[in-house]
């Protein structure tokens, strides 16, 4: 049965060394700050192709989000090499992008994260040296349904696997109506994996009845952490609801990576 998480208080927080820390343990539900103006997240939505959320929309039908990117928990332990090949691919479609928008939002936002909160923090690179693809570019006008997001799920061939917390970043770049995103003071536990229907990753709301909840309705440009092994969810949005998003993972050794 999901865990309690432990909120000091139902706020998101800024950016600071205590609330990075305290988010990890879900300690507090998110961590929300200020990031692009409103010229920066424009500059990204044009720079996006005009098919670029078509061209991935080809996935299982429990997801209805539409991405520009490739995600790491899309792929088996099977397919890891093609997982590294692709995200070469991958990255220089996205690196197309930042260098025609003039602004990156991940790399802003992990400056930020090293300045504000003191992280250690860098792109996620197995011990042989690949890295993992990050900056996935998602459209969820539809919302999501009640979910964590967990790399334990994957096994240790992958170096993410180690991961002792894990955070989920979106960088907002559009405005929207609704698209609340909603944090539960649950925290995932792997036996909540048996009540899930193969093929599916949207888990039961009796997980979360009587939890607390955070209903968060970020603006554009904002940065929004979560820790992603909290349940969330996503309300339908009117308008394109658009992030540039990232999962962040703190290594055993005290380092943080990103990947996608
Ligand atoms: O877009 C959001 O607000 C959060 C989406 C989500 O489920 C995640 O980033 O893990
Ligand atoms: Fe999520």
């Amino acid at each position: 049965m999901a865990r309690a998480a432990a909120w000091r208080k139902a706020e998101p927080e800024s950016l600071s060394p205590g609330a990075l820390e305290a988010l990890c343990v879900a300690e507090i539900p998110a961590v929300r700050v200020p990031l692009l103006d409103g010229a920066e997240c424009d500059a990204v939505m044009r720079a996006l192709p005009d098919d670029a959320f078509e061209r991935y929309a080809a996935k299982p039908a429990f997801q209805t989000f539409e991405r520009f990117g490739i995600a790491q928990a899309g792929y088996h332990s099977n397919r890891r090499d093609r997982y590294f090949e692709d995200a070469i691919q991958a990255a220089r479609q996205r690196d197309a992008v930042i260098a025609a928008a003039g602004v990156d939002p991940l790399a802003r936002a992990m400056a930020r994260i090293r300045e504000d909160a003191g992280a250690d923090i860098s792109i996620a690179r197995e011990a042989d040296g690949r890295e993992y693809f990050s900056g996935i570019v998602r459209r969820l006008n539809d919302g999501i349904r009640l979910h964590a997001d967990t790399c334990r799920r994957t096994d240790a061939r992958w170096g993410i696997q180690a991961a002792r917390a894990q955070l989920s970043l979106n960088v907002f770049l559009t405005s929207f109506d609704g698209g609340a995103c909603i944090v539960h003071e649950r925290r995932h536990e792997d036996a909540d994996d048996e009540t899930v229907p193969r093929g599916s990753y949207i888990y039961d709301r009796a997980l979360v009845a009587g939890a607390r909840s955070l209903r968060i309705e970020p603006e554009k440009g904002d940065l929004l952490l979560i820790n992603s092994r909290c349940y969330h969810e996503v309300e339908p949005a009117g308008g394109d609801r658009v992030t540039y998003a990232a999962f962040v993972g703190l290594l055993p050794d005290g380092r943080f990576v990103v990947w996608a």
